[in-house]
């Protein structure tokens, strides 16, 4: 069972259950932050909540693709994990050039303590089919596909989604100290199309993740990993994020990226970037420069 929010034709926001055969259902929520409000209210999971709202009821008419989805949850905080899988630590290696013979990043790839930052915040943070911008002032800009938990303020995992983690693979590499500039900006973090409640998840540790990029309608890039890669448990990350911090009702925590486009790659205006992860959905989103200033030498 998935959740998803649309825009309606009265262009109100309309919260939504997907089954697994693809019907639609409306809920009778005005948010995923409502749905979680009444589960705790309620003492019962998000999942019985949504069985019981949709049982006396008919699927609606349109069919997914007809639907314009937008961001499901107004997460207050996105904050995301690194260097998680052992594509990442090598892509950092390459990109900061170290040299040493244990960088920070093989560091962290070990240590106990992960590498957690915050990505985003509800304003910065996009839905599907909206541009994602690139920064004018980098020359090596890409995607990161990243599996997110939808977290409760408790650190109770409820539900996946997707979330694209862009990243400015120059300034990161130019010192780990601009770490922010080189993962927030304005719609710098992309989140949806849907999020699948934990309730009726698996295996989270089995989930295929596919990146593809296009370029004048022509694909560009594909790679895909699967989360059975990833270093850490979902438990080890969400703990630290929680330690001694206060953690909002729908929080999402990207867990870090396992697919990095090649060194010579870098997104450009125009681009469409798909992010699928099996059993959640497809994020899509065409790439944008925001107000490009003419700068020469600045763009590839
Ligand atoms: O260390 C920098 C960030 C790494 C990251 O975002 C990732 O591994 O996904
Ligand atoms: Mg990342």
């Amino acid at each position: 069972m998935r959740i998803i929010c649309f825009k309606s034709e009265q262009k109100m926001e309309q919260l939504a259950a997907l089954t697994d055969s693809g019907e639609v259902y409306l809920l009778p929520y005005k948010s995923f932050l409502d749905l979680m409000k009444e589960a705790e209210t309620k003492k019962q999971g998000c999942l019985s909540l949504v069985q019981q709202s949709i049982i006396d009821s008919l699927p609606i008419e349109e069919k997914l693709e007809e639907l314009q989805l937008i961001l499901p949850i107004r997460p207050e905080e996105v904050w995301a994990s690194g260097v998680t899988y052992l594509k990442s630590k090598v892509a950092r290696n390459l990109e900061s050039k170290a040299t040493t013979h244990e960088s920070i990043y093989d560091k962290v790839y070990e240590a106990e303590r992960p590498e957690l930052f915050m990505k985003s915040t509800f304003h910065r943070t996009i839905g599907p089919d909206t541009p994602v911008y690139i920064r004018t002032d980098s020359n090596w800009q890409i995607p990161e596909p990243e599996l997110g938990l939808v977290l409760s303020r408790n650190g109770d995992i409820i539900g996946y989604t997707i979330g694209n983690d862009m990243s400015s693979r120059d300034i990161e590499g130019e010192n780990p100290l601009y770490l922010p500039q080189a993962k927030i900006w304005k719609n710098s973090c992309s989140i949806g199309p849907s999020i699948r409640l934990a309730e009726t998840v698996d295996d989270p540790y089995n989930f295929e993740i596919t990146c593809r990029i296009y370029r004048n309608n022509e694909k560009l890039f594909e790679d895909s990993a699967n989360t059975s890669q990833l270093k850490r448990k979902y438990d080890e990350i969400v703990t630290y994020l929680c330690r001694d911090n206060e953690v909002f009702d729908g929080t999402v925590l990207l867990t870090g990226t396992c697919i990095v486009p090649s060194e010579d790659f870098t997104l450009a205006d125009g681009d469409v970037i798909e992010i699928e992860i099996s059993g959640i959905g497809i994020l899509r989103n065409p790439v944008q420069v925001q107000n490009p200033v003419k700068l020469e030498g600045v763009y590839r």
